[in-house]
């Protein structure tokens, strides 16, 4: 009886291999587990956000507060990664956004609630005898703090939207975490068009309702605004 559960367990987790965000890479370390990322929700489950309009969208936090993240120095152009736990298995778009701290408030403290957020990168895809993204199948996902905003504390979100089951409604997945970080050498000002997570997707966007297979779009456009260039 036991080996028979362990191995259905086994084939369930080999089926639906999600995965969490928990580490960064930052000057060529990576972070431990939790350190600079507010803990997630799917911690242990490694489970997707599905209702684009929850609260989770924010960060996906198990609890509010920091919850003993601690914030990482960085600077303006400076490359750094985050680390997809075991990887990224499904299709999908990648994107990372930012959030200044308001005034009065840190990495730390600030909740990410409201319109606060702006996308800094978006991955597209390759449309050729199917969609296919550079992120799938990758661990380490490399992004590059703009040079172009001001210095000071800020939260990274990081989204994956797995599509492989999207085809209706709430089917797509969302693998989301929030890492803080104090960036420094930065120029410029804030974007203008700020947004609210949740409230930047709606549940019906063509982005997040698509099927991927059959028949294979022709063309793909990931959810909410075009990233910020510098
Ligand atoms: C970040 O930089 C500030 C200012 O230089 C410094 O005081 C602080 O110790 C640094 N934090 C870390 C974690 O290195
Ligand atoms: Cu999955």
């Amino acid at each position: 009886m036991k080996a028979t559960a362990a191995l259905v367990l086994l084939a369930s987790v080999a089926v639906d291999a999600h995965y969490v965000f928990k580490n960064t890479v930052i000057d060529g370390t990576k972070t431990g587990d939790w350190v600079n990322v507010r803990k997630t929700a799917n911690f242990q489950s490694n489970a997707p956000v599905t209702d684009v309009t929850s609260a989770q969208m924010t960060c996906y936090q198990l609890a509010t507060g920091s919850e003993g993240a601690e914030t990482v120095n960085v600077t303006a152009g400076q490359k750094i990664s985050y680390v997809a736990t075991a990887s990224v298995t499904h299709p999908g778009p990648l994107s990372f956004w930012m959030a200044k701290a308001p005034d009065g408030e840190t990495a730390s403290s600030m909740t990410g609630k409201g319109p606060v957020w702006f996308k800094i990168y978006q991955d597209y895809p390759t449309v050729a005898a199917g969609l296919k993204w550079p992120s799938q199948g990758k661990s380490v996902l490399d992004l590059t703090i703009p040079k172009c905003i001001p210095s000071g504390d800020y939260l990274l979100r990081v989204e994956h939207i797995a599509l492989h089951s999207a085809s209706a409604v709430g089917g797509a997945q969302l693998y989301i975490s929030c890492a803080q970080l104090t960036v420094s050498g930065g120029s410029g000002s804030v974007p203008s068009a700020l947004e609210s997570i949740p409230g930047v997707y709606k549940p019906t966007d063509p982005g997040l309702v698509v099927n991927i297979y059959y028949p294979v779009p022709t063309n793909y456009k990931p959810p909410g605004p075009d990233p910020l260039t510098c």
